[in-house]
């Protein structure tokens, strides 16, 4: 009996330890980034249409965070908020365009720089979108053909295998560190913003605009008709590289591959980091033969299969390593669902024409929250979330408020590590809330991209009008209307008046 109350002392105090600071050996940490994933699209979130086992065993295995949000409906915003700690509304970052220059400046202490300057191994493999190369404005400099940077190596990754933008954008060939794999340096790769014409030694790709018919794979259904590759219009221009040319429906299987003999190779006593931020199921949705038709959703619901499978897969790779149990999983996505998204693959809603419209084909991907992708509504940043710590974490279902903008200084504080001045600036220690020690979530959370911004307030949800969009001011009381649909700025102006002050005080801040 005493034996056993003095063990179970030892247990917490070794416990309440882990929590300031790290006894050896630290803990492994992968950040598993679905695209355009919504809370409604994972089975244990209500998906019945799409099954996603190996999701709903990583968040059985975790605490599932119901109230866990990115930072942005949209991308990139959302990437550099998790990436740099600091919220992207500050300096007005939206969807980078193709060829954007890096988004990240280098000197800027990144949540790769703390693992690093904690003695991990770092890596991204997937999908880039946070500009690349020097320059400032909406198209870079980088020269695709030399060293491509700066980019992930330069802001704290020790290695990089990438998509550099996204799948629907130019250039479509892969980057592995400084180099796009597989170019032949007799068909020298440039991408634009305009068609390119002077460049005619170089592979020429159709014109989406002046040749649609050349769309074979897929039509474009609204802005995808710049350079047309494997039959499927992109956003940019491009010219060469042909050889070096992504396959739509193996990109997945690709990035599989990296991530395995990324993880195969890790030493057992040094701890890494990896960053896997998948393409699916952003579009152009391709699932691979494999998963076409595991649903009856089309390409979005099939891809959503192919990116269960994804995270199978890493799982698999961890424990067949041995290091599962001891490896922090976070699990989320980078903005709420989206269906119509530039192309036409089946899906049937354009929320643009259809705003109160949630549901396609019988599936609602935001599940209970309102809208999507793009909006400012909750279902645009609240997303699936899920941290998963065999070694530490007890599972359960965690309700508090979280961001994965505060990912960055509860890390710093799980490995006590101190931050140099300013870095980090909107992240907040929640490491008690992600380890399910403690229901205290954040007060607030800001949202938003450019001229889009929104506040959470403990359950209030407030959005400011905006001009261009004609969209009237809007305050929410999610908890009894979670659903967002009675507007409350003229019924409760106190609140209305509260909220507005605050969102302007948190960015003078
Ligand atoms: C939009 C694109 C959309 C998608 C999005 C970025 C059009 C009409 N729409 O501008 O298809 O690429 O940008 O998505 O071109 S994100 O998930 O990377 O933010
Ligand atoms: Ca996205």
């Amino acid at each position: 009996m005493m034996k056993k109350t003095m063990t179970a002392a030892l247990v917490a105090m070794m416990w309440m330890g882990a929590l300031s600071t790290l006894a050896a050996p630290r803990p492994n940490v992968v950040i598993l980034y679905g695209d355009d994933v919504g809370c409604g699209d994972v089975g244990y979130g209500g998906s019945k249409l799409i099954p996603t086992p190996n999701i709903d065993a990583l968040a059985k295995r975790g605490i599932i965070f119901t109230d866990g949000h990115c930072s942005s409906s949209v991308c990139s915003p959302s990437r550099f908020a998790m990436l740099t700690g600091s919220h992207p509304l500050r300096s007005g970052l939206s969807v980078i365009a193709p060829g954007g220059p890096l988004a990240i400046q280098p000197d800027t202490f990144t949540l790769p720089d703390l693992f690093k300057k904690a003695g991990y191994n770092t890596a991204v493999i997937g999908k880039w979108h946070l500009g690349i190369g020097p320059g400032e404005g909406r198209v870079g400099n980088a020269d695709w053909n030399g060293e491509v940077k700066p980019g992930p190596l330069e802001i704290g990754f020790d290695y990089s295998f990438l998509i550099p933008s996204t799948n629907d954008r130019v250039p479509c060939v892969f980057l592995r560190n400084h180099r796009v794999v597989n170019l032949d340096p007799n068909d020298p790769i440039y991408i634009s913003g305009k068609p390119i014409t002077d460049k005619p030694n170089s592979t020429q790709y159709p014109n989406g605009k002046a040749n649609p018919e050349a769309m074979t794979t897929m039509k474009s259904a609204k802005g995808h008709n710049g350079s047309v590759i494997n039959g499927i219009g992109r956003i940019g221009h491009m010219v060469g590289g042909k050889a070096a040319l992504w396959d739509d429906y193996t990109i997945s299987d690709v990035m599989v591959d990296e991530a395995r003999k990324f993880i195969a190779k890790q030493k057992k006593d040094e701890p890494f980091f990896l960053y896997f931020p998948s393409q699916a199921i952003h579009t152009p949705r391709t699932p691979n033969k494999r998963f076409q038709g595991k649903t009856k959703l089309g390409p979005r619901g099939d891809s959503m299969v192919e990116f269960d499978w994804k995270v199978g897969e890493i799982i698999k790779a961890l424990k067949e390593k041995g290091v599962l149990e001891n490896t922090i999983v976070v699990f989320s996505s980078d903005n709420g669902p989206v269906y119509i998204d530039g192309y036409e693959d089946g899906a049937t809603i354009d929320r643009k024409n259809n705003p109160g419209e949630e549901f396609d084909r019988g599936h609602d991907g935001s599940g209970p929250y309102r809208g999507g992708k793009y909006m400012p509504h909750d279902g645009g940043t609240r997303v699936p979330f899920v941290v998963s710590w065999p070694a530490r974490i007890k599972p359960g279902v965690s309700a508090a408020t979280v961001g994965q903008i505060d990912l960055f200084v509860s890390f710093a504080s799980l490995l006590d590590m101190e931050l140099p001045e300013g870095a980090a600036k909107d992240s907040r220690d929640l490491l008690p809330v992600f380890m399910g020690e403690s229901d205290q979530g954040v007060d607030y959370l800001l949202q938003g991209f450019k001229a889009q911004k929104a506040l959470r307030y403990k359950n209030w949800k407030y959005i400011p009008g905006r001009k261009k969009t004609k969209d009237p001011e809007q305050l929410y009381n999610l908890a009894e209307d979670i659903g967002e649909q009675n507007n409350l700025v003229e019924s409760n102006p106190e609140m209305a008046q509260q909220l507005r002050e605050m969102l302007s005080k948190i960015l003078a801040a």
